[in-house]
């Protein structure tokens, strides 16, 4: 091959191992609830025109408390729904709001706004 072909091949490959990354790599996982002293894992998140952060990392089977401050007036946030634990809490902006729920196995656990426009989620390992 000559040098030019071989920069072509090894960039197509490059370009592979890029989108290839992309699709199957490590996400961006999310953020890691903090453990208290107390056992609980805590992580705050802001609503404001999302959650923020949208993926909140817990391991599973011990207490979670997600507290919501909710920084917007829009009605479609005032609402954030727990499908999984059958949970729908009013968010009162400019008000922390703790949830407390427990995840008893590893999973996702999606949380959305009332509407299903705002999305989230509870990964539990
Ligand atoms: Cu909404």
């Amino acid at each position: 091959m000559a040098v030019d072909q071989v920069v072509v091949t090894l960039a197509g490959l490059a370009g592979i191992g890029v989108v290839a990354w992309f699709f199957w790599g490590p996400r961006s996982s999310g953020v890691k609830a903090a453990l208290t002293p107390s056992g609980r894992q805590e992580a705050t998140i802001v609503v404001k025109g999302a959650y923020i952060p949208d993926v909140i990392v817990v391991e599973h089977g011990k207490p979670v408390r997600l507290s919501f401050l909710r920084q917007e007036t829009a009605a479609c946030s005032e609402e954030v729904v727990f499908p999984d634990f059958h949970r729908r809490t009013q968010l009162p902006e400019g008000q922390l709001v703790p949830i407390d729920l427990t995840p008893e196995r590893p999973g996702e656990y999606e949380v959305t706004c009332g509407r299903g426009l705002l999305r989230g989620k509870i990964v539990a390992r």
